[in-house]
């Protein structure tokens, strides 16, 4: 049985990547809501409307675990949903929270993230949970997702990027939490507007991964040793432009989108 991801676009495959390294013998299947992206402005109700959907779709494939590779649909719908399916759900902003509360320094954190993100204060939240002392700075940025999913040149991002950072300018964090997954596919960008060498540039998706393994390792839902692994990838939206951003993404050549 494959492991399932969602997210409301292509940015959930910044995180497939990972898990996909982590666990080379399991399969995938992965499902973008192209055709209801962006998530970030939406309301909680709506975002968890939309989440139950693909959650659907992944159960019909037959998922032995469920992965929210988007924030948003983490922060407003994993309670909800996890009470209503029987896989277990991971969701990102936990991993994301334990790794920067971790790798903080001087006890000052920065989250870029979606609207809804922001306003419910989940990474806040998880990383008081982890040390109540460290000092959380969050920040909306609405216009980053959407400009991944546009594709565009190098310059026109890191124009955008510059734009939407500008509030962090006179803040002195050590740790950038990357909170939304499509930003991971510009990090090249946020570490040129960022620019200083002493800032870790942080994407949740590692700890995704590491904590994925654990759970299959604990809950015994590894694949058998001579299972063929084989990626799925599925969206609601334009097939023709999921596949070019994937492809690009992913750079991998047994990608079959449907
Ligand atoms: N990739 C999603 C996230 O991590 O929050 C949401 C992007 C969006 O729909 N705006």
């Amino acid at each position: 049985r494959p492991i399932g991801l969602l997210d409301s676009g292509v940015g959930g495959l910044s995180v497939a990547k990972k898990v996909i390294q982590k666990l080379p013998n399991e399969s995938t299947v992965f499902i973008g809501d192209n055709a209801h992206m962006p998530y970030g402005d939406r309301t909680r109700e709506e975002v968890i409307e939309l989440t139950r959907k693909s959650v659907k779709f992944l159960l019909s494939k037959n998922v032995k675990l469920i992965i929210f590779a988007c924030n948003t649909a983490t922060a407003a719908a994993m309670s909800t949903i996890q009470t209503e399916v029987e896989p277990q759900i991971i969701g990102v902003i936990q991993s994301g929270a334990l790794d920067a509360a971790r790798k903080t320094n001087n006890k000052k954190v920065a989250v870029v993230a979606t609207n809804v993100t922001i306003n419910s204060h989940a990474y806040a939240k998880e990383i008081h949970f982890r040390d109540p002392e460290i000092q959380v700075t969050e920040l909306a940025a609405s216009k980053l997702a959407p400009l991944v999913e546009a594709r565009k040149d190098h310059a026109t991002n890191l124009k955008v990027v510059k734009e939407s950072l500008t509030p962090l300018k006179e803040k002195d964090f050590d740790t950038l939490v990357l909170g939304c997954t499509h930003y991971p596919l510009i990090q090249r960008e946020f570490e040129e507007a960022i620019d200083n060498p002493n800032v870790t540039i942080l994407d949740p998706a590692d700890q995704v991964a590491q904590y994925t393994f654990n759970v299959m390792s604990r809950d015994g839902l590894f694949s058998t040793s001579d299972h063929q692994a084989s990626h799925e990838y599925y969206t609601t939206g334009n097939v023709d432009n999921f596949d070019k951003l994937a492809r690009s993404f992913m750079a991998n050549d047994t990608l079959t989108s449907k």
